[in-house]
């Protein structure tokens, strides 16, 4: 089975990916490849980040791998958090300091539309490929529920009842963003010869 190092940190990207992929792919997150470092996401774009995290893991392994990076996008924010959803209430990141950063930011808004927007950078072979992926939905006025992870608990999807935290990650996964990028990354690896 084809091996991909996954460059991440967070285990509930990893879960939603394995779960997506199914087990087609076997997923090694940075903790089962033994690195063990932060990889830095200096950048104003998804898509820089993400290839960041990627060419840093390549150089260091010469393997396969793939990174994403995500982010919120709210519109009467003018798509803030965006690039800075880890870190939107400061460093380290916090879930909940971001969430109620953003319920506060959103006090009194009645535009509550809003995405959720991943880019994969897939190094295969040495060749960069990317892919992207994103879910329309809303922010609700409060808390709601408890699963998952980030924005989870303030999001619910366009299509949908509850928010993402009141999910199973397979019905996460019929909505996500990150599905979305990773059906568009899996196309083009079983498309290959
Ligand atoms: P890695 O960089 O190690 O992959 P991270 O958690 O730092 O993990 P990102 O840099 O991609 O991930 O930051 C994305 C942030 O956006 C994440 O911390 C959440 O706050 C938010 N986010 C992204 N996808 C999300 C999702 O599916 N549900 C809820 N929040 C999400």
């Amino acid at each position: 089975m084809t091996s991909l190092i996954f460059a991440t940190n967070n285990k509930h990207k990893v879960e939603e990916i394995r779960s997506a992929l199914a087990g087609r792919f076997r997923i090694i997150p940075l903790s089962e490849a033994g690195i063990d470092r932060d990889i830095p996401e200096p950048h104003d774009t998804l898509g820089e980040n993400a290839s960041e995290k990627s060419s840093v893991i390549h150089a260091l392994t010469g393997a396969d791998c793939f990174s994403e990076d995500s982010g919120l996008e709210v519109n009467a924010l003018g798509g803030a958090p965006g690039v800075r959803s880890a870190r939107y209430a400061g460093e380290p990141s916090d879930a909940g300091a971001n969430i109620r950063k953003l319920l506060h930011a959103m006090d009194g808004i009645d535009d509550r539309s809003a995405r959720f927007r991943t880019i994969i950078s897939l190094i295969l072979e040495g060749k960069e490929y990317t892919f992207e992926g994103e879910c329309p939905g809303k922010i609700t006025l409060d808390i709601d529920g408890d699963g998952g992870f980030g924005y989870d608990p303030v999001f619910i999807p366009e299509g949908a009842d509850r928010t993402f935290a009141r999910m199973t990650i397979d019905q996460k996964n019929r909505f996500s963003h990150r599905r979305k990028a990773l059906d568009a990354m899996l196309s083009f690896l079983l498309g290959k010869p």
